[in-house]
């Protein structure tokens, strides 16, 4: 049998990889990507190891491990990651894997725990993954300090909680310095999580984030979204009007006399905030733009805020308005299958059935969540066709897919190079 070039026994994806880095070097500027970013298993899982388990990941919110000893996991890919509150409110990650003999140590979505027992041999870790027992029975030559959990990069800011699975993350403090910012009128400690959802779309994760990324489809599929959204992002806007412009100097002037952060901020095309005004008469994203949650987040004072919109590449987008905030949370399953979270946070002591009802709360989104999933699916099925080609993005209305679609390739070749520069 001939023996297979070396670098394929060390990387069954070295073919992968050289035809990715390829491919994104011919793509045309402007236009969707090559078939097999959408489709093909292979170049799924390069997308999770040199995207998912290299940049920053929106994981959860920190008002969802409270105190000590709440945890919370999610799936990244073939991984599961833990996420709990340990001593003085440090927050702790960790690859969900038993240091014996791998065992996922838990199995649940969240929970509250004193120490992380395994479930097999009840190998027993500290909150801080350290291994505190593991029996009798291991040998005289068992230490205990050599098998503690791989820990998981984790940082947090503004209520929002970040996890990186790469050896190196990159620093994302100026971002979290600014999410501080913008969120601290929504005293994010203070809140709850009064609603989710949690929906598998069969598409790519990358079509879910292009069609989040544009309003293009919003006409024609969104009725309940518009009712309070406007189609263009802000100001600045390709397409805003003067009267649109005249009508958010108006928002912002009040939004600045109560100290209201709405300024744009981005971090190069990772990171977005900005504060951009609903239409007018509309204070929160309900079918009849009336607060879905009478006791506001936070130091609101009035209800009238816009929608905050937050930005984090590769794997979420947010909205917050005065009485209520939603985050969107994509976590890939497989070339063709994509989980979306949506969680529907209000103030933690807002009381359902008295101050909201859930599902007017979550009305809107639902619906919007709905119709999005079935354009995700639609476009799925026609970028398979063997007639697929890559198409143009408007530079008008598709702008900001531009921008995904190049921060995700720019981060997709350097991460490559960076493998290949270790290898040689
Ligand atoms: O999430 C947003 O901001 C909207 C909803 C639909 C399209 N997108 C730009
Ligand atoms: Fe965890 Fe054995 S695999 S204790
Ligand atoms: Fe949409």
């Amino acid at each position: 049998m001939p023996a297979l070039p070396s670098h394929h026994l060390d990387d069954p994806l070295a073919s992968v990889r050289e035809a990715t880095s390829t491919m994104l070097e011919q793509r045309a500027y402007g236009y969707s990507l090559p078939q097999p970013f959408y489709n093909d298993a292979r170049l799924f899982a390069l997308d999770m190891q040199e995207i998912y388990a290299k940049e920053w990941l929106f994981a959860g919110h920190t008002c969802e491990i409270p105190s000590k000893g709440n945890y919370m996991t999610l799936q990244i890919g073939d991984g599961s990651v833990i996420i709990v509150r340990g001593d003085k409110g440090t927050i702790h990650a960790f690859h969900n894997t038993c240091r014996h003999r791998g065992s996922r140590l838990c199995t649940a979505e969240r929970g509250k725990v004193a120490k992380l027992v395994c479930p097999y041999h009840q190998w027993t870790y500290d909150l801080d993954g350290r291994l505190l027992f593991a029996g009798t029975e291991m040998g005289p030559d068992f230490d205990l300090s050599d098998h503690g959990l791989a820990p998981v990069a984790v940082r947090s800011g503004g209520g929002y909680i970040f996890i990186n699975l790469g050896d190196n993350p990159a620093p994302i403090d100026d971002f979290l310095v600014s999410l501080e910012h913008y969120y601290e009128p929504y005293d994010m400690e203070n809140v709850k999580v009064a609603a989710e959802s949690n929906i598998i779309e069969q598409g790519n994760w990358k079509l879910v984030m292009e069609n989040n990324r544009e309003c293009y489809h919003c006409d024609a599929s969104h009725p309940e979204l518009l009712k309070t959204l406007s189609e263009f992002d802000d100001a600045e806007d390709p397409r805003a009007t003067p009267q649109y412009k005249t009508f958010c100097r108006r928002k912002q002037a009040d939004w600045d006399s109560e100290h209201i952060p709405w300024q744009q901020a981005r971090f190069g095309r990772r990171n977005r905030l900005a504060r951009t005004p609903l239409l007018e008469g509309a204070v929160s994203m309900t079918l009849d733009g009336k607060l879905a949650c009478q006791k506001l987040m936070g130091r609101m004072t009035s209800a009238d805020m816009g929608t905050l919109r937050m930005l984090h590449l590769p794997n979420s987008w947010n909205h917050f308005c005065g009485d209520h905030g939603v985050s969107f949370r994509v976590l890939p399953i497989s070339a063709q299958e994509t989980l979306v979270t949506t969680k529907w946070l209000v103030h933690k002591d807002a009381v359902e059935g008295v101050d909201y009802d859930v599902e007017r709360l979550r009305y809107v989104w639902d619906a919007t969540n709905a119709q999005d999933r079935q354009l995700v699916e639609e476009n799925q099925r026609g970028v398979n066709s063997m007639a697929y080609r890559p198409g143009p993005y408007s530079p008008t209305y598709e702008f900001a897919v531009i921008d995904f679609v190049e921060w995700y390739s720019e981060r997709m070749q350097d991460n490559l190079n960076q493998n290949a520069s270790h290898l040689h």
